[in-house]
């Protein structure tokens, strides 16, 4: 099932998302759900506050080049457990902010640990794309977004834009 995905600014955005305790078929479920709203969007990434569940689990999949073999990824209670000292610039967006797209430094590698969807533990090394793809998606269960790494103004502008689309969006439907 396809879910709405919020827009910035909206305060489930910015709050820390609650460790996963127990791993229910209701949050199988949810993760299958990101997965679907993800390519449907389409994205590399989801993250649980995105569709409004403060829950830490985000779904990722940068394997986009055409006739890449898919490697979905659910990621539940994910940490960043080591940084490269390297860092690489992507020009970033997100789905909670429609078509606005800026640079952002973050480290090169990372090393995530994270439990899947049957309670399994796992830890990666991600470099590239991944790298920067499961460091957004990770910011979000804190309650970061992409645009926090602009200048205030920028970030003003963006955000002033947001509730434009916002408006036009709700009048469209009503
Ligand atoms: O978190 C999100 O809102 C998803 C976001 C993830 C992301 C993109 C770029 C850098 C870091 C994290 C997106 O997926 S935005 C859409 C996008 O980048 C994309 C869409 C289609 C094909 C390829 C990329
Ligand atoms: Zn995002």
């Amino acid at each position: 099932m396809l879910r709405p995905i919020l827009i910035h600014p909206d305060p489930r955005l910015k709050k820390p998302a609650s460790p996963v305790v127990d791993l229910s078929d209701e949050l199988r479920v949810l993760a299958s759900d990101m997965l679907e709203t993800m390519y449907d969007a389409p994205g590399i990434g989801l993250a649980a506050p995105q569709v409004g569940v403060l829950d830490r689990l985000i779904v990722l999949d940068c394997e986009k080049e055409e006739g890449a073999t898919p490697r979905p990824l659910a990621m539940f209670n994910p940490e960043v457990i080591a940084t490269s000292d390297e860092t690489s610039v992507y020009e970033e967006g997100c789905l909670s902010i429609p078509d606005i797209y800026a640079e952002v430094t973050r480290p090169a590698e990372v090393e995530v640990a994270w439990m899947d969807a049957d309670g399994r533990a796992h830890q990666e090394v991600f470099t590239g794309l991944w790298a920067t793809c499961v460091q957004h998606e990770i910011d979000h269960l804190a309650g970061k977004l992409f645009i926090d790494y602009l200048k205030p103004l920028k970030r003003q502008m963006i955000t002033r834009k947001m509730v434009k689309l916002k408006r036009e969006r709700a009048r469209e439907k009503a």
